[in-house]
């Protein structure tokens, strides 16, 4: 009877623990909780710092500062971009060993069939973390308009400019096509 109580007290703190996720479990950097740290997290702290209106949840701003001083400023994106492992929107970057920085025309390609499945109720190939990399606009979900960005930007990159969402590691999206980096 005792085993007994020691094993059900055992599951009750272990399923509580499991309903109570928290920052703790995650290292710091991985904003979106995914368990990698990619360009969608910089994104995420990069938009923080630059719009009143986009806010993070105490444990993700636990989480966006990584190095750790108590704040987060430009010093956490700045490291984070420099920590990330895979480019924002590069989803077929985790299945090559390239290593490649930027987006290409396969990864747009994968995020439209992503979108068209999802769009008819139909799974998608794309893990947790490509469809995080995949939410180029950060608005929580994957559709046309990041298949739009993820097209510009690998045409950009392709004529060797700078992508329109990135200038001096400021990720730019609500000022599209406005952002500083546009023009360059
Ligand atoms: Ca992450
Ligand atoms: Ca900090
Ligand atoms: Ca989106």
């Amino acid at each position: 009877m005792k085993k007994m109580t020691a094993l059900l007290t055992a599951l009750v703190m272990a399923s509580a623990s499991m309903m109570h996720v928290s920052a703790d479990a995650y290292a710091l950097g991985d904003v979106d909780m995914d368990g990698i740290i990619t360009g969608h997290d910089t994104a995420m702290v990069s938009r923080y710092l630059q719009e009143e209106a986009y806010t993070l949840t105490e444990e993700q701003l636990t989480l966006a500062d990584i190095n750790a001083d108590g704040t987060v400023d430009q010093a956490d994106a700045d490291m984070m971009y420099a920590t990330q492992e895979y480019p924002m929107g590069a989803v077929g970057a985790l299945n090559d060993s390239s290593g490649r920085k930027y987006i290409n025309l396969d990864d747009a390609q994968d995020i439209m069939v992503h979108y068209a499945l999802s769009a008819v109720g139909k799974e998608s190939d794309l893990t947790a973390v490509q469809r995080n990399m995949s939410d180029l606009d950060l608005d929580g979900d994957v559709d046309l308009d990041d298949v739009r960005f993820a097209l510009t930007i690998f045409a950009r990159v392709a004529a060797a400019l700078e992508s329109p969402f990135m200038a001096n590691g400021v990720y730019y999206f609500s000022t599209y096509p406005e952002s500083p980096a546009y023009g360059a």
